[in-house]
């Protein structure tokens, strides 16, 4: 029964005095709460899961300038309980937003809703982008890591908490970031134990289990600085191992007192065991910090050039979809380590080169089935690579040239960044 302190979700249509629809969808209220109106909600008091009834608005009351009618469903009531807020570190690409994702699904079978914030230096994020489009709850920490913006952090849970009603949020922080328990977890631990907050870092498998990678080694420390703070590690990608043995082998001879979850995101089992692993992890104040040198962590993070590049391609003999794959293959053949290259086209089918991508010349076209002819495409770019912003971005241009060039289009670049991570400096550090 709908009463204060429920989160319930309704299903309405909303009519003017002429009868017309302005809104037809469904939204997620606490009651009680300010995020919908209290004339309404007073009218929903009481009212079980499955009722219609319709509501009424009317002029001048809280500043209506029309006579408004609600046509409601209410779909679901819950008892109102502190969110969970899941922290998931782990290097540029090793799997997070998959994670993420297919977490939020299985939750969603068990109508737990959860919801997202995703973190990045930049600001035109893939990531974010995508959540948007598959109508997953999210908020973004953009221009900087969490660690040092936790005060947005902190904003960005809440906003989210109080617009989507979530049981559980996931934060994922950007791949270039360590430090995460002193800088994020243990202030989060400290201002809001009901939040339950836990912190995953996620590696990639084929990663681990190659001796050396094209990174600098100020890189792969910051690597083997999230491996080392985690509680839960997610040995990720475990699939694409034909014999994932050594890599256990390793794993629990240099992390011996942290649980590791060897995963297949793709697979909801492997998904269920690291969501119950989550709630049966116990945080406690003996969570050490980690020992890190932030020179070495900044140097790190100012090897790799970020780029984020929103691009409109228009093609007259229709193949705009084919000159965006053209470039995609173009760019993932840069001559330098890929950290993670992302594409979204068209603004809903995300394209991944990450670190154990075949890279260079020989990296191949994206594995997308064959596009349909289109004069226009759109393309997201997100470059994390190491190299110079200078290079990267040339690269970039005079591949777009290029596809100009070989396909007849135009490429217009609506939105361009491209830089190198400052110094991280956190908000704070305990
Ligand atoms: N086979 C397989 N592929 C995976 C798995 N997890 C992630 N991937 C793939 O790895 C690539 C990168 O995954 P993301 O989830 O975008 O990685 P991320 O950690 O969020 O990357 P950043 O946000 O850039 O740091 C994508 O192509 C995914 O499809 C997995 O368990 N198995
Ligand atoms: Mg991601």
């Amino acid at each position: 029964m709908i009463r204060d302190n429920t989160i319930i979700r309704i299903r309405y249509s909303m009519k003017n005095s002429r009868g017309e629809v302005l809104e037809n969808r469904a939204v997620t209220y606490r009651q009680g709460s300010s995020s919908i109106s209290p004339i309404l909600q007073s009218q929903l008091q009481g009212l079980e899961v499955g009722r219609q009834k319709q509501i009424f608005l009317k002029k001048g009351q809280e500043d209506a300038d029309d006579d408004f009618t609600f046509d409601i469903t209410v779909e679901a009531i819950r008892e109102a309980v502190p969110i969970k807020v899941h922290l998931l570190s782990g290097f540029l690409g090793s799997g997070k937003t998959t994670a993420i994702h297919e977490a939020v699904k299985y939750l969603a079978k068990q109508n737990i809703p959860a919801a997202v914030i995703t973190n990045d230096q930049g600001t035109q994020l893939v990531d974010g982008s995508l959540f948007t489009h598959l109508g997953i709850p999210s908020g973004q920490v953009t221009g900087g890591c969490f660690c040092c913006n936790y005060n947005d952090l902190d904003h960005a849970i809440r906003y989210v908490e109080k617009h989507n009603c979530p049981a559980v949020i996931f934060a994922e922080s950007v791949g270039s970031c360590t430090d995460l328990v002193a800088t994020v977890l243990k202030p989060l631990l400290q201002q809001h134990p009901e939040w339950q907050p836990t912190i995953t870092t996620f590696a990639d498998a084929q990663l681990l289990s190659e001796n050396t990678t094209a990174f600098d080694e100020t890189v792969n420390y910051i690597y083997n600085k999230q491996l080392e703070e985690a509680q839960v590690i997610v040995v990720s990608k475990i699939d694409q191992l034909n014999d994932p043995t050594q890599v256990k082998t390793k794993m629990q001879a240099r992390y011996p007192g942290i649980t590791i979850l060897y995963q297949n995101s793709f697979d909801q089992t492997h998904i269920a065991r690291w969501l119950d692993t989550l709630d049966t992890t116990a945080f406690t104040d003996d969570l050490s910090s980690l020992d890190i040198d932030y020179d070495t962590y900044a140097t790190g993070e100012a090897k790799l050039a970020w780029l984020d590049q929103q691009l409109e391609i228009e093609s007259p003999s229709q193949q705009a979809q084919d000159a965006a794959l053209a470039l995609i293959k173009k760019l993932a053949q840069a001559p330098h380590p890929i950290g993670h290259l992302k594409f979204l086209l068209d603004g809903h089918t995300k394209i991944s080169y990450t670190a154990t991508s075949v890279q260079g010349p020989n990296a191949p076209a994206p594995d997308v089935p064959t596009p349909p002819p289109a004069t226009t495409a759109t393309l997201l770019i997100n470059a994390r690579i190491q190299t110079t912003p200078e290079t990267l971005s040339q690269y970039v241009n005079a591949a777009l040239r290029s596809i100009e060039q070989r396909y007849a289009c135009s490429i217009r670049t609506l939105t361009e960044s491209c830089f190198q991570p400052g110094y991280p400096r956190p908000t704070h550090r305990l």
